[in-house]
C-alpha cells in the first residue's frame, strides 16, 4: 500500500534529484548526477516517469552529435527501466540571453531565439512520447513597473502560444501545453502569477483546447494562497493538464520542500480532491502526480534518495489517510450536517427564472434571522480531518 509501483504515476523533474544545491549565496554542496543513473534509480524507488529541461540533458551549447549521445543514452535507460517520460519542458531561464525573459524579452532577436529553443525542443517531447509540455516563464517578467509594457508582453506571449499550438497541430502532435504560474523568482514580479492569472489568459488563445496549466504547490503559497482552491477551480475548467507537488511554508522564497512537508492540512485537502473529487467519489485528475522539489543543500546523495522516496510516500500516506476519512460515518454525517453535499443542489428549481425566483410564493416563509442562527459545524468537521490525518481516527 505504501510502496509506490507505476501505476501511482510518480514522476521527478531531472533538475529535482540533479540539483546540486547551488544557491545564491553558497556553492555546490553535491557532484553531478547522470541522467542514467537518475532513470535508474527512480525506477527502483517506484516512480514510472521523468521529466526534463533541454539542458538539463545536455548543455545549452551541445553539438548535435553530443545532443544525440546523451539521448541515445536517456533512450536505452528508459528501455531497461520501463521509465516514461510523460512532460518535457525548455530552459528559458539560465542563460544571460534570457536575463529580460525568453518568449516575452524587450529584444525581439532574443525572442526569436527563444521560439526556436522551445519548437525544438517540442519536437524532442514529440519524440519521446511526451504528452504535456509545461511552459514555466521564470524570467518572463520585470523588477521595474517603467521597463516592462505588459500588455505587450501578454500580445507576445499570446502570439507565441498561437504559434506553438501551430505548430503540434500540423505536426500532428498528441501533445498539449501547460503553463506553469509563479508570483515572483528569479523575476521581481512574474507574469501570470498565478492560476487564476494563467486560466484567464489561456480563453485568450486561437487554440485554448491546447493550453491548460501547470500549478505548483509552493508558488501558490508564494502568493498566499489556498493551493487546493487554485486545483479545484484549474480542475473545474477542464485545465489541470499537470501538477508540481512540494512543499512551502508560507510566503517567502520557493522552498521546493518534500510534499507534505509544508502545509500539511492543505496537502491533505489537495490529495482528497486529486484522489476522491470525482463525480463518483473516484479521482478527480489521472496524470503523472509530479514532484518537482529540492532535496534540500544539507542532504548528501544518500539524502537526495530518501527524499525522493520520502515524496512518494508521503503522497500515498495522505491518499490512505484520505480514503479513511471519507469511509468514516461521523465524516459523512459531519459533512451532511455542514451542508456539504447541498451546494451540489442548483440554486433554481429546473426551467425556473428570476420572475419565478421574485414571485415564489414560499419566499414569506424564509425568516433570514432564524437562518443567521445556523451552525455550520465546520470546525467539528475540519478536526475529524486533522484526526484522520494524525492517524487518531
Ligand atoms: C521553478 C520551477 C521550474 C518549473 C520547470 C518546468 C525549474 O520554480 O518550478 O523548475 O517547474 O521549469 O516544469
Ligand atoms: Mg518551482
Ligand atoms: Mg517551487
Ligand atoms: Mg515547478
Amino acid at each position: 500500500m505504501l510502496a509506490p509501483t507505476p501505476a501511482d504515476k510518480f514522476s521527478f523533474g531531472l533538475w529535482t534529484v540533479g540539483w546540486r544545491g547551488r544557491d545564491p549565496f553558497g556553492d555546490a554542496t553535491r557532484p553531478e548526477l547522470d541522467a542514467v543513473e537518475a532513470v535508474h534509480r527512480l525506477a527502483e524507488l517506484g516512480a514510472y516517469g521523468l521529466t526534463f529541461h533541454d539542458d538539463d540533458l545536455f548543455a545549452f551549447d551541445a553539438s548535435a552529435a553530443e545532443r544525440e549521445r546523451r539521448l541515445e543514452a536517456l533512450r536505452k535507460a528508459l528501455a531497461e527501466t520501463g521509465l516514461t517520460v510523460p512532460m518535457v519542458t525548455t530552459n528559458l531561464f539560465t542563460h544571460p540571453v534570457f536575463k529580460d525573459g525568453g518568449l516575452t524579452s524587450n529584444d525581439r532577436e532574443v525572442r526569436r531565439f527563444a521560439l526556436r529553443k522551445v519548437l525544438r525542443n517540442v519536437e524532442l517531447a514529440a519524440e519521446v512520447g511526451a504528452r504535456t509540455y509545461v511552459l514555466w516563464g521564470g524570467r518572463e517578467g520585470a523588477e521595474y513597473d517603467s521597463a516592462k509594457d505588459v500588455r505587450a508582453a501578454l500580445d507576445r506571449y499570446r502570439e507565441s502560444l498561437n504559434l506553438l499550438t501551430e505548430f503540434v497541430r500540423d505536426r500532428g502532435y498528441d501533445l498539449r501545453f501547460a503553463i506553469e504560474p509563479k508570483p515572483n523568482e528569479p523575476r521581481g514580479d512574474i507574469l501570470l502569477p498565478t492560476v487564476g492569472h494563467a486560466l484567464a489568459f489561456i480563453t485568450t488563445l486561437e487554440h485554448a483546447e491546447l493550453v491548460g496549466v501547470n500549478p505548483e504547490v509552493g508558488h501558490e503559497q508564494m502568493a498566499g494562497l489556498n493551493f487546493a482552491h487554485g486545483i479545484a477551480q484549474a480542475l473545474w475548467q477542464g485545465k489541470l493538464f499537470h501538477i508540481d507537488l512540494n512543499g512551502q511554508r508560507g510566503v517567502k522564497y520557493d522552498q521546493d520542500l518534500v510534499f507534505g512537508h509544508g502545509d500539511l492540512m492543505n496537502a491533505f485537502s489537495l490529495v482528497d480532491l486529486l484522489e476522491h473529487g470525482g463525480p463518483d467519489g473516484g479521482p478527480a485528475y489521472d496524470g503523472p502526480r509530479h514532484f518537482d522539489y529540492k532535496p534540500s543543500r544539507t542532504e548528501d546523495l544518500t539524502g537526495v534518495w530518501d527524499s525522493a522516496a520520502a515524496n512518494m510516500r508521503t503522497y500515498l500516506l495522505l491518499k490512505e489517510r484520505a480514503r479513511a476519512f471519507r469511509a468514516d460515518p461521523e465524516v459523512r454525517a459531519a459533512l451532511s450536517a455542514a451542508g456539504v453535499d447541498d451546494l451540489r443542489a442548483p440554486t433554481l428549481d429546473a426551467g425556473e427564472g428570476y420572475a419565478d425566483l421574485l414571485a415564489d410564493p414560499r419566499a414569506a416563509d424564509f425568516d433570514p434571522d432564524r437562518a443567521g442562527e445556523r451552525g455550520y459545524g465546520f470546525v467539528r468537521l475540519n478536526q475529524l480531518a486533522l484526526e484522520h490525518l494524525l492517524g487518531a481516527r
